[in-house]
């Protein structure tokens, strides 16, 4: 599935803007066929999360059904060519109509879906599209859903939010990105798959795959080109792909000090007339890790950096470009390096903004929190179907130097992830994710319960260790916490022999909250655990990376542990700085 683009062969439309919007409490859509149109009072926009756009509403914590109708025009000029409407991202789950017919659903959130509308509409007249949106999750989706049934089961009542989430972030329904409407030609490019080594010599080797849905086409141009070389090599389509490898002589690589961008165009001919192209952006580099280190062309990485979220005042979970370029300064501002797409997916806008910056990133599938009484064929079926969707998106981004197959299993400590059920599960995750990738390192970070033993350390490449010492546990004691995680970080690494990575650790705090003594939530806390932590962490020898717990607050569900957001951001919600944000900067600067 590419993103779509305009050249000679293909176009597109987005029709985001403002869209009709039903909520059906009661689900009774589909019965009184509302996908025929309905009548109602009420806008959003598109992209954007319900919930605080129409939080006076009432839907500030829905979870639910809602509908969405949008009328469109398709152009004149899409006349003669294979049309396809494509959702970059409904969350989580969704069934589409168009012009009062059902395309199909889509249960995959955080990620893109199409459909081919070719035979339905018509260009040069309006066509309209309804969406039955619907952000409830459950024991067999990724992630996993919980309800208040399952607190009670389980006796862990305090620990009940509202909504119930079995994860830390507010469940946002909704259109969170564009809606586009595109064309190819009949016979077009499906896929392109882009793999890159570098050699001696500053040689950089490029494998190019190119898939068509052609019958007739005879050949593929491949070529690449900067401002200083162009590079072309045709090969013959057999079975619908072409290959070929380029190499590069004195190749600029991709790296997140340099990141060097070649234009890679692709054109699928039929003797010598071009029946369609497309263009990418690829950067040459290679990933490798050995026992304690993580290499990037050779050279040795240190991660500096955050764990993320899509998640801003009013837009929710929405696209929201001017977020991306303030997100990324402020990343520049404070020496880091790299994120986590922690825990889900994020946008493809994303994505490419990172491969342009040189900003790493640890791109991970939505299976956070996942409890092991509760998993079964179905959700490890799911789990691998989001990881072969995440992959095919983003296999080509020069910026993903590593997968997140998941994140903190096992986060309250049920015993039958111990029994076997842990291991196997996750043993087939790695299985299926490395017959999709063998070019990256995959990881999970652990958690304290999950503790050193946890089956996924097996399976990963990098141990990644997610910790709250000083804060969660022995709260307030980071003298004592400290070494529990010295211990802890060292015995993992003999036990594994893996590079470690410390993926999250930090400390809720009020932005204006100060004191002279160590106390919880004040600023000062705060910029002391993160310093303390990345002290303790760059003086271990095998460690590859911090990133802190979080960049930003976030919304969560309610619960008495939250004062409405999850305040462990170095900046507020609205990306003020708080104190640690200084210290980050200034230790950052020193390192590597
Ligand atoms: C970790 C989770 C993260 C939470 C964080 C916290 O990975 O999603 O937001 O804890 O509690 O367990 O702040």
């Amino acid at each position: 599935m590419l993103l779509p683009i305009r050249n000679k062969f293909r176009s597109f439309i987005d029709i985001s803007g403002f869209w009709n919007f039903k909520i059906d409490k009661r689900k009774i859509g589909e019965e009184e066929k509302w996908f025929n149109g309905f009548e109602t009072e009420t806008e959003i926009a598109v992209p954007g999360s319900w919930n605080e756009q129409l939080e006076e509403l009432g839907l500030l914590h829905y979870i639910g059904t809602a509908w969405y109708l949008k009328k469109f025009f398709i152009p004149s000029e899409f006349s003669g060519k294979k049309i396809v409407l494509r959702f970059n991202s409904v969350d989580y789950n969704s069934r589409i109509w168009l012009n009062g017919k059902l395309l199909g659903e889509n249960t995959q959130g955080f990620l893109p879906f199409e459909f081919d509308i070719t035979d339905i509409v018509k260009p040069g007249e309006e066509a309209f599209l309804v969406a039955s949106v619907n952000n409830e999750l459950s024991d067999e989706t990724i992630p996993q859903g919980i309800t208040t049934e399952y607190y009670k089961k389980e006796n862990r009542l305090r620990e009940e939010t509202f909504p119930p989430a079995r994860f830390d972030f507010s469940p946002f329904g909704g259109i969170h990105r564009p809606v586009i409407i595109y064309t190819t030609p009949d016979e077009f490019i499906t896929k392109i798959k882009v793999d890159t080594k570098i050699g001696s010599d500053s040689k950089g080797f490029v494998k190019i795959s190119c898939f068509a849905n052609s019958f007739s086409a005879d050949n593929v141009e491949f070529e690449i080109s900067d401002s200083n070389i162009k590079l072309s090599k045709v090969s013959s389509v057999y079975e619908n792909s072409a290959n070929t490898e380029i190499v590069i002589d004195e190749c600029r690589y991709w790296s997140n000090k340099e990141p060097h961008l070649y234009d890679l165009n692709l054109r699928l001919r039929k003797g010598e007339e071009v029946i369609d192209s497309y263009h990418l952006q690829i950067g040459v580099r290679e990933v490798r890790v050995t026992e304690n280190k993580f290499y990037l062309n050779n050279e040795e990485v240190f991660f500096k950096g955050f764990g993320k979220h899509e998640d801003f005042a009013v837009i929710g979970k929405g696209l929201f470009l001017p977020q991306i370029v303030k997100d990324f300064e402020l990343l520049k501002w404070i020496n880091a390096n790299s994120f986590r797409t922690s825990h889900y997916p994020y946008s493809d806008e994303i994505m490419h903004y990172a491969d342009r910056k040189g900003i790493l990133v640890i791109d991970e599938v939505p299976a956070v929190s996942l409890d092991f009484r509760h998993v079964n064929e179905k959700t490890l079926e799911n789990h691998k179907y989001a990881l072969t969707r995440l992959i095919e998106r983003d296999y080509n981004h020069p910026c993903v130097v590593m997968w997140a197959a998941g994140n903190e299993p096992n986060l309250v400590g049920e015993k039958s992830y111990f029994d076997g059920r842990g291991r196997k599960y996750w043993k087939e995750v790695f299985e299926h994710l490395h017959s999709l990738d063998t070019s990256r390192p995959a990881t999970v970070p652990n958690c304290t319960h999950a503790g050193t033993d946890d089956p996924v350390f097996e399976f990963s490449d990098v141990l990644s260790i997610n910790r709250y010492y000083g804060w969660y546990e022995h709260p307030g004691d980071l003298e004592f916490g400290i070494n529990r995680l010295s211990d802890e970080l060292d015995l993992v690494h003999k036990k594994y022999n893996k590079p470690v990575f410390m993926t999250e650790f930090g400390a809720d705090t009020i932005q204006g909250f100060h004191s002279t003594s160590l106390q919880m939530f004040t600023e000062e806390y705060q910029s002391e655990i993160l310093k303390r932590y990345i002290e303790l962490i760059e003086s271990k020898d095998y460690s590859i990376g911090e990133h802190v717990w979080n960049f930003a607050d976030f919304r969560t569900p309610l619960h008495f542990r939250r004062v409405i957001l999850n305040l462990k951001g170095v900046f507020s919600r609205d990306r003020q700085p708080k104190l640690a944000a200084f210290t980050l900067k200034e230790l950052w600067k020193k390192k590597l």
